[in-house]
């Protein structure tokens, strides 16, 4: 491995943490290029657990430490509380870079992204209501606040007052809510930004220079591709590129550096909220998996959708962030089931596609084509090795390979590292 993107293969919660976690060891640098405080995961380091939104994993441990890329939007308070929560911990945070050019979440985004889900009534997306859809706006309205503008007073002032200006208009007179101070917004953040500015960098060079020594370098993937702005389930998704390609643009890295892209996934899907899922479960085996996989939201608690494994969408994943190896993780909640189907194609008003549909009403007419696999009575989640597992089970891993064209690399079998079968 010398560079290596983890990406969310369906519409993230794949266990993307676990897996980056488990590759984190080896890394020497490892980097975030999307999203913002919409992600997050666990991660136990020295017996301690740490919930992690905005920093990457390499913080702990990796010889280069963590980069929070240009394509991130950062929000400082989340950011500050998670520097706070490590350095009590007696973490080192010294080797964190934050790339100059990212974004700032600003409050005003955060009411922003709040308002206008309330003006959607039965269209609302269902975001997470941290700001990410603004901030992403104002940077293609090209007014966003960058790291370089906050941490420079004069810069920050003259942007905050001119973004302050017409958002309060929005807020009073369009959704008729109170309007933002000034003051208390300018303080604040200058302090924030006094505090980060240690930090900042231009992190396209140090990433490259890690990659032009050959340093192993780990790219963290946020969300998941059915969630990528371009090519994920529009208006249903976040309002960054969660593709390999967003993962280059987003570090300030070619393209062509990213060797390996692991696409994460599990051995169903699951998303969470609104948009059309052709194999969704609204019935017993849905409540039965989402029991069993505890598969409610690690910050709002909600219950995830949830619903058999769908090669139609890992394969469109697979074509748009170029996955060439997959991590298959949940395999255990299936021990004991009687049959698992797998979605190998779509019914499109009779007729037979292979595609993912960009119009979502084709998408909600589509039925899906489903085979039915047996499963396993076995309790996996003390197996090791390849060999350990069930027929059935190996079975089922070396059909979600061929149905996908991708190998599977890794299986996992339990939420340890040590869950975790390495395949190749
Ligand atoms: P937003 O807040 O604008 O990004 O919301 C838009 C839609 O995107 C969905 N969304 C997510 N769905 C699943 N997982 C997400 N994030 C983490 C991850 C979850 C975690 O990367 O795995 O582990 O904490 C995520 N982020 C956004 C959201 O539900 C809306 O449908
Ligand atoms: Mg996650």
């Amino acid at each position: 491995m010398t560079s290596i993107a983890v990406v969310g293969s369906q519409w993230g919660d794949e266990g993307k943490g676990k897996i980056t976690d488990f590759l984190g060891t080896t890394a020497d640098l490892s980097v975030r290029a999307n999203g913002g405080n919409n992600a997050g995961h666990t991660i136990d380091f020295d017996g301690k657990e740490f919930k992690m939104r905005l920093i990457p994993s390499g913080i702990f441990a990796a010889k280069l430490g963590a980069v929070i890329g240009n394509g991130v939007v950062i929000n400082p308070e989340v950011l500050l509380g998670e520097l706070d929560n490590l350095e009590k911990s007696g973490i080192d945070t010294s080797n964190l870079k934050i790339s100059n050019r990212a974004h700032v979440i600003m409050p005003y985004h955060v009411m922003q992204d709040t308002y206008e889900e309330e003006a959607k009534g039965s269209l609302k997306v269902g975001t997470t209501k941290n700001g990410i859809g603004p901030t992403y706006m104002d940077k293609a309205s090209r007014i966003g606040i960058r790291v370089c503008d906050l941490i420079d007073p004069e810069t920050f002032a003259e942007k905050l007052r001119f973004n302050l200006e017409s958002k309060n208009a929005l807020f009073t007179k369009v959704y008729g809510k109170p309007a933002m101070d000034f003051d208390e917004i300018y303080n604040k953040y200058v302090e924030y930004g006094k505090r980060i500015a240690k930090y900042v960098c231009d992190t396209s060079l140090y990433v490259n220079d890690a990659l032009d020594k050959d340093e192993k370098v780990l790219f963290e993937g946020a969300q998941g591709i059915m969630l990528d702005i371009d090519q994920g389930t529009y208006p249903f998704v976040s309002s960054s590129n969660s593709v390999s390609g967003g993962i280059a643009s987003g570090s300030g890295i070619g393209a062509n550096r990213i060797k390996t892209v692991l696409g994460i996934c599990k051995a169903y899907t699951t998303r969470v909220g609104a948009g059309p899922f052709p194999t969704e479960l609204n019935n017993e085996t849905g409540d039965k998996i989402r029991d069993i996989a505890h598969e409610y939201g690690t910050v709002t608690g909600r219950p995830r959708r949830v619903g058999w494994f769908d090669s139609v969408a890992l394969r469109h994943a697979k074509r748009v962030a170029g996955i060439n190896a997959l991590s298959l993780n949940l395999l255990d909640v299936f021990s004991g089931f009687d049959k698992i189907k797998v979605c190998v194609a779509y019914d499109l008003n009779g007729e037979q596609i292979d595609y993912y549909p960009a119009n979502l009403k084709e998408v909600e007419a589509c039925q899906p084509i489903y085979e039915e696999l047996p499963a396993w009575e076995e309790d996996i989640t003390s197996a090791k090795k390849w060999e350990d597992l069930p027929e059935n089970a190996q079975n089922f891993v070396k059909r979600i390979s061929e149905l996908t064209g991708v190998p599977v690399v890794t299986v996992s079998v339990g939420p340890d590292r040590e869950q975790t079968i390495v395949l190749q």
